[in-house]
């Protein structure tokens, strides 16, 4: 009796713990893409030949459920990833695949040159300076989609003239100075490794 007393509280302690588990996912998680709003979605225009471009964006979530981004893919290009660039203590870029963004409710969440980026690997043609790019976001559980109309262009959307690493690397990019992938951004460095080691 007392050790049947003991289970039946502990199954009620289970089912009360998973209960408060599920209550908290389905209120605070949208199945789609929420109030998700993409701000100034923008492709950075790259050298002739590039086989792999960089898209940037400002995901804001107005709403009051949390938006998971987990997917991304663009009809203009072979194959589209979420990234993350980390720097190590040696100061060495290297990129990282994102399966899952999360927006929280009224948080924005920056995908720029230097952090989160969407690479976007092997055009169908070559993009140039005022092209436009439709991106497609993935959200939640039901795999919604929410389609961004990007532009190609030199620069993030407003941005000043700043004496940063990341403006230098985009300069000597944006005008093709120099071929070598050392004159790209470590970025698109690491991006043309990455695109060479899987082509074969
Ligand atoms: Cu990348």
């Amino acid at each position: 009796m007392q050790q049947k007393l003991s289970r039946n509280v502990a199954v009620l302690m289970a089912v009360g713990v998973m209960s408060l588990g599920l209550a908290a996912c389905s209120e605070t998680e949208a199945p789609d893409c929420g109030a998700l709003q993409v701000n100034d979605p923008w492709v950075r225009v790259a050298p002739q030949g590039a086989r792999v471009m960089g898209a940037y964006f400002s995901l804001a979530n107005d709403g009051d459920t949390r938006v998971v981004v987990n997917g991304v893919s663009s009809s203009q290009f072979d194959r589209a990833e979420m990234h993350e660039t980390v720097v190590n203590d040696d100061g060495q870029a290297s990129m990282q695949p994102l399966e899952r963004v999360t927006v929280p409710a009224g948080e924005t969440v920056d995908f720029k040159p230097g952090g989160r980026h969407v690479m976007l690997f092997t055009p169908s043609q070559a993009y140039a300076a005022g092209d436009q790019v439709e991106l497609i976001l993935s959200c939640g559980a039901q795999s919604a989609e929410l389609p961004v109309a990007a532009t190609v262009r030199a620069q993030e959307p407003g941005m000043q003239s700043q004496d940063d690493a990341s403006m230098k690397d985009m300069k000597g990019m944006d005008h093709g100075e120099d071929g070598s992938s050392d004159a790209a951004s470590d970025e698109a460095g690491a991006a043309a490794a990455e695109d060479a080691a899987t082509a074969n």
